[in-house]
């Protein structure tokens, strides 16, 4: 068959199984096409992404505005690497700099190559301004986070299924609750080599967990007394996804563009990915201030695509999108509404004990064990209802949409969403 033939859906999964790694196991369903917060499957039915490729399409799919500034760069100049500068590069990093308020960005390419570049700038940063002697840097991370999966990270992961194996694990970090203000000063207090903390703001794949209200300000607090680096992993809660720009800036509303209010908490270093390009290239950035940043000197780090310059068209395009469509505003509206909607239904519900989550990042929490297919189920049922979602973690299922979502297409979702659970109910 020629590859420009429609395929069916059981043709393109077996061609996957075949000649793919099973490295995941998805839904089954076949996409081919996607336009805002609609996809298409390969015989033409349409579904509501209610996942967004885990938060990189906050701006909906195929965003017109994105897609253009790709197409345009492509057709001019795509690759230089870093061996020699370019006219796109410098633009970029001035850009993106300015609008999260950091001297210097360094440019990456995934989610998981910006974590481990924040931790070798840490650690670097330790040894060289710190004082702390080298190879003994010390970064706390917490239980059930996840920062991707390379060899480093996966070594203070939580998760078996995702680190048994690929040991040998590296060293130096210190894991503790998250959430625990206490817990996080006695790691502060047991040693003298503490060089960071490393936190996701929401904790996405263990389930959409939100920390209370005053668990970020007081961390930042305590690692600001101790002379240790707070670093935010925004990969997944950043670009609007929680109802403000970055889940840092707490309640701010966006309204008076990165005024810093007094509920933000300042990252020493920030970490971007996903949606910094709307899902359609991979970008991340590492931003930070000079006292930080210039610890990097020339050959110290890097990478082929980092900062590209397709990338820098498309971030720019992205983060433009955020603002001219008030998505920060646009999240923290329809996330309120669908958990009050989603609240109602679980006063009499049998089959959801819970809905959690900050703007449109949320998670319905189903009442079964983690062990138990129902999540799974119910999201198949969902999928066969015109509504795609994933479970986070055995009886979890996240409920994230493109945030360009209107108010009509929220209620049309949300009475998919209880319309399904109910053929669920015990
Ligand atoms: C998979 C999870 C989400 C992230 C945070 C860094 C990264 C991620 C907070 C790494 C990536 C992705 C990875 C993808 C599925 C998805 C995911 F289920 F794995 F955990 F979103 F919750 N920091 N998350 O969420 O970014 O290298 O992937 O660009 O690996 O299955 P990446």
């Amino acid at each position: 068959m020629s590859v420009l033939e429609k395929m069916s859906s059981a043709a393109a999964i077996a061609l996957e199984d075949k000649h793919g790694a099973h490295n995941y196991h998805p839904l089954p369903v076949v996409l081919s096409k996607g336009e805002g917060v609609y996809v298409w499957d390969v015989e033409g039915r349409r579904y509501y992404d209610f996942l967004s490729a885990y938060s990189a399409v906050n701006q909906g799919h195929c965003h017109p505005k994105i897609v253009g500034a790709m197409i345009q760069q492509a057709q001019t100049l795509t690759l230089t690497s870093r061996a020699f500068y370019n006219d796109k590069l410098g633009v970029y990093e001035e850009f993106v700099t300015n609008y999260f308020g950091f001297d210097k960005v360094l440019p990456m390419n995934t989610g998981a190559e910006a974590v481990e570049t924040a931790l070798k700038l840490c650690r670097k940063w330790a040894y060289e301004k710190k004082g702390i002697h080298e190879n003994e840097a010390q970064i706390i991370v917490c239980d059930g986070n996840f920062h991707g999966r390379t060899t480093t990270i996966i070594s203070f992961s939580n998760d078996e299924n995702a680190r048994k194996n690929f040991g040998p694990y590296t060293a130096g970090f210190i894991k503790i609750p998250y959430d625990d203000v206490e817990a996080l000063e006695a790691a502060l207090n047991s040693s003298n080599n503490i060089a960071g903390f490393l936190v996701e703001p929401i904790q996405g794949e263990a389930g959409v967990y939100t920390p209370a209200e005053d668990y970020l300000t007081k961390a930042k607090a305590l690692c600001a007394a101790h002379n240790v680096l707070f670093i935010a992993d925004e990969v997944q809660t950043g670009i609007a996804r929680t109802g403000s720009i970055l889940a840092v800036c707490g309640n701010c509303t966006c309204e008076n563009k990165c005024e810093k209010q007094a509920s933000y908490v300042a990252p020493d270093i920030l970490i971007l990915g996903k949606a910094l390009s709307g899902g359609a290239y991979p970008v991340s950035a590492v931003l930070a201030n000079d006292a930080i940043m210039n610890v990097i000197k020339p050959g110290q780090h890097g990478s082929t695509f980092g900062g590209n310059p397709i990338a820098g068209a498309v971030a720019i395009a992205a983060l433009e999108v955020v603002d001219e469509e008030n998505l920060s505003q646009n999240a923290r509206r329809l996330g309120n509404i669908f958990r009050e909607k989603l609240n109602e239904f679980i006063q009499t519900s049998t089959i959801a004990t819970l809905v959690r989550g900050k703007g449109l990042l949320n998670a319905v929490v189903i009442n079964d064990t983690e062990e138990s297919d129902t999540a799974w189920n119910i999201c198949m049922a969902l999928r066969d209802n015109g509504l795609l979602a994933k479970p986070t973690h055995g009886n979890i299922i996240r409920f994230a949409p493109p945030l360009v979502m209107n108010e009509e297409q929220l209620l049309d979702c949300v009475s998919i969403i209880i319309t399904t659970l109910k053929q669920f109910e015990k």
